[in-house]
């Protein structure tokens, strides 16, 4: 075996496959009446910055512990198509791939392979973008957006971040009459300025009401969706933005806005920076919900007519007292003793005002920890320091609870596995990134799901 053949075995060995299959058991009830059997399917996803070379070139002082060599775009190119070989995932996201080099170098070789892309340049004088890539003998493409998170007249959406948001319907060789939940695979690379996490949280929103009109486009003709929303958001795990795409629910009045990612500590600062509400602008046509507006939800009811909108009204039935029997009303088992099922809840109306809410139920396909251990991951690392700001997010399966007996799993992805990230630590044992093994200043990120099928 060629010695660099070796080196590089041993340092790919450096990352860990994590089976994670089991974790998530299924309670034990027997499946209702009606439903046929299940099948599964299963596909990998992964995110990967892979450092426009303009950027590179651009920012030398981040570099500065990197051999020459290491930073050749030829030699980043190969690394860069050798771990998308290795690891062959069903659905590629790219972000910092410069137009240029994408279009002419990675997408044929992507073609290929099997896959088929879409790509999105970022707006203004910036040459590189996000793309998205999958097998093509893997999913049907059901719809594309290409976003521009620009928009004239809006204060904090003046810069040239992009976004892309497919719909893809997975395609099945067991049974031609099953076909699976469509998944709605998000990808972004929000603005990177440490202090202006305000914009980052407005870029967010922007993106995650275009996923919301996908899965309402599902849902409105009877069909569940799954959605993968990954990128690099340039924020820090349990900050503020990472929260609220873990919560859904962010109150962000008031916060100073180098807190919003956490990317940069400035509390030193005595008149930092804040967010104020409303954090968009009406005109946007974006509600605090992350939903589009329609027309006919902005038109005002007729005057002296209904003056609680049948929506308002359908959001008051489930509150604490909506849900009590009243005392004189005959239990009747089944009928007045029900309570909501969770998935039925509109969680996604605010609670406070000031408050942006989504309903998307996302967990977070890392920990941020190197399982076992109380290390924290990084996915990024340039001359000063190591940090996470790349995620995969995905809809998990939930717990759908009817009445006291039968608690069933309802739809959602199962993780099934994800490729270890490492340590800063371990990182500077390999000279930091990028490195001989590892052609980008991020490492990619690489998780399993399982989809289970029901058929229509
Ligand atoms: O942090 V990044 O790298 O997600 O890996 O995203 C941005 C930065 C990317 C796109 O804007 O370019 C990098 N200092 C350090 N890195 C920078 C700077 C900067 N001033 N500006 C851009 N980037």
């Amino acid at each position: 075996m060629k010695l660099c053949t070796c080196i590089r075995l041993c340092l790919v060995m450096w990352r860990v496959w994590e089976d994670l299959d089991g974790t998530q058991a299924e309670p034990s009830v027997p499946p209702t009446t009606g439903q046929g059997p299940e099948s599964v399917f299963e596909f990998t996803v992964m995110s990967y910055n892979i450092l426009a070379q303009y950027l590179l070139e651009g920012h030398p002082e981040l570099y500065i512990h990197c051999s020459d060599k290491v930073l050749v775009w030829s030699t980043r190119l190969k690394g860069i198509i050798q771990e998308i070989k290795t690891w062959r995932p069903d659905i590629l996201c790219l972000q910092e791939a410069q137009e240029i080099h994408f279009q002419k170098q990675l997408q044929p070789v992507l073609s290929d392979l099997g896959y088929t892309c879409v790509y999105k340049r970022r707006t203004g004088s910036k040459t590189d973008g996000c793309a998205v890539c999958y097998q093509h003998s893997r999913f049907f493409q059901l719809s594309v957006s290409l976003l521009e998170l620009r928009r004239e007249g809006c204060e904090l959406l003046d810069r040239d971040n992009v976004a892309i948001v497919l719909l893809l319907q997975p395609v099945t060789s067991q049974s031609p009459d099953q076909t699976g939940t469509p998944i709605c695979v998000a990808t972004t690379h929000l603005l990177f300025n440490p202090r202006r996490g305000d914009i980052k949280l407005a870029q967010l929103v922007m993106v995650l009401a275009e996923v919301d009109n996908v899965v309402r486009r599902c849902k409105a003709i009877g069909r569940e969706c799954e959605v993968v929303l990954c990128g690099d958001f340039n924020s820090f795990p349990n900050m503020p933005l990472y929260q609220f795409i873990k919560t859904g629910q962010l109150y962000y009045h008031g916060l100073p806005t180098w807190m919003i990612s956490g990317q940069e500590d400035l509390s030193h600062q005595t008149h930092p920076r804040r967010v104020y509400a409303p954090l968009l602008p009406s005109s946007l046509g974006i509600n605090d919900n992350c939903q589009y507006v329609t027309a006919k939800q902005t038109e005002s009811p007729p005057s002296g007519k209904l003056k609680y909108s049948q929506g308002f009204l359908l959001q008051l039935r489930y509150c604490p007292g909506a849900c009590e029997r009243p005392r004189d009303l005959a239990l009747i088992p089944g009928v007045t003793d029900n309570t909501p099922d969770q998935h039925e809840k509109q969680p996604c109306t605010p609670t406070f005002s000031n408050t942006v809410c989504h309903c998307l139920n996302l967990s977070s396909a890392y920990s941020h920890f190197i399982t076992g251990t109380d290390r924290q991951e990084v996915t990024t690392l340039h001359s000063n320091a190591g940090a996470t700001v790349d995620y995969i997010f995905y809809s998990a399966r939930t717990e759908r609870i009817r009445g006291q007996t039968d608690k069933r799993l309802h739809g959602g992805l199962e993780q099934i596995g994800r490729l270890a990230l490492l340590t800063e630590d371990d990182l500077w044992s390999l000279r930091g990134l990028p490195n001989e093994v590892f052609p980008s200043d991020h490492l990619s990120l690489l998780a399993k799901f399982k989809l289970r099928i029901s058929p229509l």
